[in-house]
């Protein structure tokens, strides 16, 4: 049986990457791709979305919808910047590229047509805020009962979160810090929530001896793919700075495929939505129940991922 999964991504270099990967799974049925604005330029990450499914989709036909989803605290300009990058590669500009279809729905109206379509529930991927899923839910409260799970790349329970913005404690992971609020709506829903924060993504920076492995390999047109795609972030090299780049979407849509990468224990835990700690995830009695992705096979991983970007298997 195939798993249903529905993403959304806002257009970071993992995050296409990403979407590149989950197109190379089995037994994955991707119903969709919504693209939120926040760590990118809406334009570029659309066409670059388009382009991964035309050139890496294997035929199959994946609709991507545009958000209109705002944040409260945008992301730094720099790091928005990076959609253009991926969508300039020659690697994906070689053919034309018309084939996958973009929705005439903003993408939390997609989301809720495609989970009321759907016969059995569906996956939520979501490696961005979770603007979009607040949205749906408020209009669509129906649509709980589609959703299988949702797994989402934000928060953390350290001491640092990646949040380096005057005004701020520097507690918060970004995707929870971009929009608090629309975190605290899916908190308060009965959605089962697999949290994968930043315990198990510090465990998986970018690191040379992976870009060295991928350029070893980069005759296998997938495998190039990524390592063009991460030759445009700065790796982990002599310390950790506030650009330094993490596997992070790529390690939750890798856990869709292989679930046994990392290990999860449930905790229980509330989110700040306001003043200078808002974003930040925080353990507490009194809070909701997630399953909180605290560790990861760090070799097995990026064995996992290599070998799934092959297009020739
Ligand atoms: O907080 C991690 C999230 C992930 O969804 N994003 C990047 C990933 O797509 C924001 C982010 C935090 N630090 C960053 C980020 C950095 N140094 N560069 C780009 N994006
Ligand atoms: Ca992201």
């Amino acid at each position: 049986m195939s798993e249903n999964v529905y993403l959304n991504h806002d257009g970071g270099v993992d995050d296409l990457v990403s979407l590149f990967l989950l197109l190379q799974m089995k037994n994955i049925n991707l119903l969709g791709v919504g693209v939120t604005p926040a760590d990118c330029y809406l334009e570029p990450a659309m066409y670059a979305s388009q382009k991964i499914v035309d050139r890496f989709g294997r035929g199959k036909k994946v609709e991507i919808a545009a958000s209109t989803s705002r944040g409260k605290n945008p992301f730094p300009k720099d790091w928005r910047m990076h959609a253009f990058y991926v969508d300039a590669l020659p690697l994906l500009n070689e053919f034309e590229s018309t084939q996958a279809r973009i929705s005439t729905l903003p993408s939390h109206e997609h989301m809720i047509k495609v989970l009321r379509d759907s016969d059995s529930p569906t996956t939520l991927v979501f490696i961005g805020p979770l603007t979009d899923l607040a949205r749906a839910l408020k209009a669509a409260p129906d649509i709980e009962q589609k959703i299988e799970r949702l797994v989402w790349m934000g928060g953390t329970f350290l001491e640092n979160g990646n949040v380096e913005e005057p005004e701020h404690d520097g507690t918060a992971e970004w995707n929870a810090f971009w929009d608090p609020e629309a975190a605290r709506v899916v908190w308060d829903s009965s959605i089962l929530i697999d949290l994968v924060a930043l315990e198990s993504t510090n465990m998986v920076p970018l690191t040379l001896d992976v870009r060295k492995k991928w350029a070893s390999q980069r005759r296998d047109i997938g495998v190039d793919f990524i390592g063009q795609c991460y030759a445009m972030v700065p790796p982990l090299v002599h310390f950790q700075t506030n650009s330094t780049y993490f596997l992070w979407d790529v390690l939750t849509t890798a856990i869709i495929g292989k679930k046994d990468l990392v290990k999860k224990k449930k905790v229980k835990c509330i989110v700040h939505e306001s003043g200078g700690s808002q974003g930040r995830t925080e353990l507490s009695e009194n809070g909701r129940e997630v399953e909180l992705v605290y560790e990861v096979d760090r070799n097995a991983f990026f064995d996992y991922i290599t070998e799934l970007a092959k297009q020739n298997k």
